[in-house]
């Protein structure tokens, strides 16, 4: 009755969604069976999901700037230290655990012992990627030349798409197995690894400059209370910008799934894949069911599972549009209306746990490096798997929240222990698909942190609600 009235006007937007993909895959079934659409017409089919995907990523500047200004400014510096030391922790050590219990199962499972080396094929070229000039250009981006480069990378260095692993030559398609070495330097150097680039923009370093200049701002006292008032009315106009995108957003991800079912030529490749998928996946939902609910129960002291729904719309988000960055949006809704987080720490924690948070991703490459191992009957020893684990997680804090980033950021884990690079095209195929599941990984694991590093700052909370009477570093 009542309950039930109440339920579908509060759940509308994901009960519209979860439908909208179940329409969306049967319209690509119903399509790939009995229309054939010249290459054209699957673009024009697919157009809609682009515009959605195109209006997420637009507020994604906006959205960090204004949400990590005033959420660092919003604490003073000691809490701001306190708060960022509690997510960092918490990011390295869900990682690291994701990273584990990937290795455990792939070296149970054994999915690559099954199958010959003899189906991949090996015409490609190795890119020579070594782990040290990875850390150091993660590093060396953390502080771009200057802000304009950092949001606008792609206009200085042309098209969004060379920004963009997925148009990467060779990723495209199965059985071009050349990872063109001469494109990976570009996308190593300019683009996708290092910086943590979502879409020609460095995360990474607008996040650094973000920090610092909210950091000063919070001690400018009376003189940043403008700036601020800005930079907070600036966060609101964006997430009322979020509410108008999202009542677009059924519609959106229907065609975008649809157009997905219908562009992917190659269906039998997960039977030849079976293992690996189920390896990964399997991987994916003990870490997301298990893992990070089993540390948010016992800091938290709360029902894990409500909190994973309270973040449904967010999860089903990143599902259908394989980035955590364009999800940030959803992510930060989810968290402050239905998960009721505090805004001085989803502002804070949110946009950094999306750029280098990614327990999914690290899972999965660790997984993928070892499956290539046993494909080419290669034995690592304990020194390897130790290698492995360390560069999953570096190759995974490095990689942005975009698609197919994980794929891209394997290939340092793979050069780490001196596996061939070049079998990376055969997991390129099923790749579309084990992105999304790790990206909605992800973003729960950004979730699961801005609730715990609430609770573990609760005292920094109360202390700043006890002193603030409005004044200009607590504008909320
Ligand atoms: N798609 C990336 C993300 O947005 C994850 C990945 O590629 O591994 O988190």
């Amino acid at each position: 009755g009542v309950n039930l009235r109440g339920l579908l006007r509060r759940n509308w937007l994901l009960i519209a969604t979860v439908v909208s993909v179940l329409l969306g895959i049967c319209l690509g079934v119903l399509v790939r069976e009995y229309a054939s659409l010249s290459q054209l017409d699957k673009q024009y089919f697919g157009f809609p999901g682009e515009i959605l995907m195109r209006m997420l990523k637009l507020v994604i500047l906006p959205l960090i700037i204004s949400s990590m200004i005033t959420g660092v400014a919003a604490l003073d510096s000691e809490v701001s230290g306190k708060i960022g030391l509690r997510a960092v922790i918490y990011y390295f050590s869900t990682t690291v655990i994701a990273v584990i219990l990937g290795i455990i199962l792939v070296m149970t499972i054994k999915p690559g012992v099954s199958q010959t080396a003899d189906n991949i094929d090996r015409t490609g070229t190795t890119p020579n990627v070594t782990t040290v000039d990875t850390l150091l250009d993660l590093v060396r981006n953390m502080f771009p030349e200057n802000l304009v480069q950092a949001c606008f990378q792609q206009l200085i260095n042309g098209s969004l798409e060379s920004a963009n692993a997925a148009s990467w030559p060779g990723l495209g398609s199965l059985n071009e197995s050349s990872l063109c070495v001469s494109s990976w330097q570009n996308i190593t150097k300019e683009y996708m690894i290092i910086g943590s680039y979502s879409d020609g923009i460095n995360v990474l370093g607008l996040i650094v400059f973000c920090v610092a200049f909210g950091l000063v701002i919070g001690k400018m006292g009376e003189k940043g209370r403008i700036l601020l008032e800005f930079f907070d009315a600036l966060n609101e106009a964006t997430m009322k910008l979020v509410q108008i995108i999202m009542c677009y957003m059924p519609i959106g991800i229907l065609f975008l799934i649809a157009a997905k079912i219908i562009e992917v030529e190659d269906w039998d490749i997960f039977k030849k894949m079976g293992l690996y998928m189920v390896t990964v996946l399997s991987g994916l939902a003990i870490h997301a069911t298990i893992c990070l609910p089993l540390i948010f129960f016992i800091i938290v002291r709360k029902n894990p599972y409500t909190f994973t729904l309270g973040m449904a719309q967010a999860l089903v988000t990143a599902l259908m549009i394989s980035s955590s960055s364009a999800t940030l949006p959803i992510t930060f809704r989810c968290a402050e209306e239905n998960n009721r987080i505090d805004k001085r720490i989803t502002r804070f924690v949110l946009p950094v746990g999306a750029t280098i948070n990614m327990d999914g991703t690290a899972l999965y490459e660790a997984v993928a490096a070892i499956f290539i191992a046993q494909l080419n009957d290669f034995t690592l020893d304990v020194g390897q798997i130790v290698t492995i684990s360390i560069t999953a997680t570096v190759a995974s804090i490095g990689a942005a929240g975009v698609p197919n980033a994980g794929l891209v950021t394997m290939v340092i884990v793979l050069t780490a222990v001196g596996l061939p690079a070049n079998d990376v095209t055969l997991i390129v195929a099923v790749d579309w698909l084990l992105d999304r599941f790790r990206t909605m990984i992800n973003v729960l694991g950004d979730a699961y942190g801005a609730g715990i590093v609430q609770k573990l700052s609760r005292r920094e909370l109360e202390r700043m609600d006890l002193m603030s009477d409005v004044d200009v570093a607590n504008p909320f």
